[in-house]
């Protein structure tokens, strides 16, 4: 298994046999369940909770590899099944950078969980080991830090999990505890930094950062008006509780949705999913009636606090929405217009920074025209976080949204290196400067985030003297329509093009194509989703009525399609 000579053979061969024997031991209790396909989707494994002790294990002895791999940095591992509903749960890895895993080690994930027995399972781990050049023993370091959701299965899949990680010596294990995915995103990132230049690598770390810039940010201007925070009756709720107490009276925060502990209460008609799909309040949001005076802002989170969506009742009471990519316009053009306040250029030019925008093509046909109209370069790429994320790394300054609300801003560390040296040459230029400092520690550098998402257009709409009213005026949403379409095998569909084309089911394509043809500013697409087992259905048209038919035409044609393969 080892490539290079061990010191003492002897013993090495002894602790290998010792290893193997505990592994055994450890993975005879976690059989994967039979006829079970699992595949690591859009976001990790996600599947029912019951479902997944020995896909836990396996990650375990993923994770390890992973780190011994990297020389043992700490490697995330975070149990969250998200905006999928309660009996769900899932779990991704995450690297050292804070990022999303390595794509290219989403295969060996997939190849360890479908194991069927313990045999092959080791058989396939030490392979793999050996594919991968990894010393197993425990002189190579390894460290890893996990956390979960409230999922009522989340105990028992970290008892699966720290079940995998007995059978190696020498582990460095960090368990967070309960905490939203971009808390562990964030202490992965801070805990591999040098320096502790992202910040303390500690869950205290994470909101003393956040809380710290944005009271910088909102100076003079608190205390801002109370935000009605819907948590989607997840993780988010004790979260929003702790950051309260970071932020003191600058922005008073009222929690909805807020039991953790009412069977079936998670993301049940409520959170940003309910809110994006449905386009309508959450019911106990609007039998609270909090919203009724005019440009009272609310905003819901999801099961994990990894996304969020505004919104507010317009006139005659009407539902207004405010999702991902009306808060990508309102954080881009803030941006581009603090960069050129900054004046970065040379001798106090103008801005030397790009600022570009990343969507999917889920972005409404009104957003991606609002930005390009305005000069705001942009990308369209596949669905999922780590899609968006490696797109928004080519900007100095990379703003990206899927319109569910998922999303951040990076800030290119030549960019950031140019801020620290700059040398302003007015006052404006040096708030300018300052601003942009405060608005990277603000936001999650490591991934989307609800809360730094939350503060971030708390800061802007501050900024600009701004209500939800204004900010909404950018630019009218084209009606549109998400849905879900449940079919025997979402496999079957194959896409290309971002995602926006069928190459799968045969002769598809070509049908949906004359549907979008006959509706006026008419747009759809067709997915499998990486995270629940149903197909998603995408449409977009100029009318209400438009949008409505061709959205049922298009199910309608994946239901028929599916049945015909
Ligand atoms: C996850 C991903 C998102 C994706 C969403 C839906 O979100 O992180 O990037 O948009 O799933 O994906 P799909 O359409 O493939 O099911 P979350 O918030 O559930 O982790």
């Amino acid at each position: 298994m080892s490539t290079s000579a061990p010191a003492d053979p002897k013993k090495s061969a002894h602790e290998h046999a010792v290893f193997l024997s505990a592994l055994q031991k450890a993975a005879d209790a976690y059989p994967k369940p039979q006829g079970v396909k699992f595949s690591y989707g859009t976001a990790g494994f996600r599947t029912l909770g019951e479902r997944l002790p020995s896909v836990m294990f396996c990650c375990a002895l993923l994770a390890v590899l992973r780190s011994k791999k990297l020389g043992g940095a700490a490697i995330g591992v975070m149990i969250t099944a998200s905006h999928n509903p309660e009996q769900d749960n899932g779990v991704k890895l995450v690297d050292p950078s804070g990022e999303m895993l390595d794509p290219t080690w989403e295969s060996h994930a997939t190849l360890l969980a479908n194991c069927t027995s313990t045999e092959s399972l080791i058989t396939t781990f030490i392979d793999l080991a050996h594919h991968l050049r990894v010393e197993l023993d425990a002189c190579a370091p390894s460290s890893i830090i996990y956390a979960r959701d409230t999922r009522p299965s989340g105990k028992k899949l970290v008892e699966a999990f720290e079940a995998g990680l007995s059978a190696f010596q020498g582990l460095k294990v960090v368990d967070l505890g309960v905490h939203t995915t971009p808390v562990l995103h964030y202490v992965v990132r801070a805990t591999n930094a040098r320096d502790g230049e992202q910040g303390k690598p500690t869950v205290e770390g994470y909101y003393e950062r956040m809380a710290g810039a944005f009271k910088t940010l909102i100076g003079n201007r608190g205390p801002l008006p109370t935000l009605y925070v819907d948590c989607a009756n997840g993780v988010g709720a004790p979260a929003i509780s702790t950051l309260s107490s970071y932020l003191g009276t600058s922005l008073p925060l009222q929690a909805m949705n807020d039991s953790t502990t009412t069977p079936g209460a998670l993301n049940s008609q409520c959170g940003a999913d309910y809110v994006k799909t449905r386009q309508a309040l959450p019911p106990s949001v609007e039998d609270a009636g909090l919203l009724d005076k005019p440009d009272t802002r609310s905003c819901s989170l999801d099961g994990d606090a990894d996304r969020i969506i505004y919104y507010y009742l317009g006139e005659g009471g009407k539902f207004r929405l405010l999702d991902g990519d009306k808060i990508a316009g309102l954080v881009a053009l803030f941006l581009m217009d603090l960069v050129k306040k900054a004046k970065l250029g040379q001798e106090g030019g103008e801005d030397t920074a790009e600022v570009g925008v990343v969507q999917t093509a889920y972005a409404n046909g009104s957003s991606t025209k609002y930005l390009k109209g305005r000069g705001v370069p942009v990308t369209c790429v596949p669905t999922g976080v780590k899609h968006l994320h490696h797109a928004a790394q080519k900007y100095d300054i990379g703003v990206y949204f899927e319109a569910n609300g998922h999303g951040t801003v990076l800030f290119s560390p030549s960019f950031l290196s140019t801020l620290a040296v700059h040398e302003p040459t007015s006052p404006d230029s040096s708030t300018a400067t300052k601003q942009l400092l405060a608005l990277s520690q603000l936001i999650n550098q490591a991934v989307g985030d609800a809360l730094s998402d939350m503060l971030l257009v708390e800061v802007v709409l501050a900024h600009r003297g701004w209500t939800a009213v204004e900010w909404d005026a950018a630019y009218e949403d084209l009606p549109n329509r998400l849905v879900k379409v449940e079919v025997a095998d979402r496999f079957l569909f194959e896409t290309t093009d971002a995602e926006r084309k069928l190459t799968s089911p045969a002769g598809l394509q070509a049908v949906l194509d004359e549907a979008v043809g006959k509706v006026e500013m008419g747009r759809s697409f067709v997915r499998p989703s990486g995270t629940e087992d149903c197909v998603r259905v995408y449409a977009e048209a100029k009318t209400t009525a438009g949008v409505d038919t061709l959205a049922t035409t298009v199910s309608d044609l994946v239901k028929q399609y599916s049945k015909t393969q």
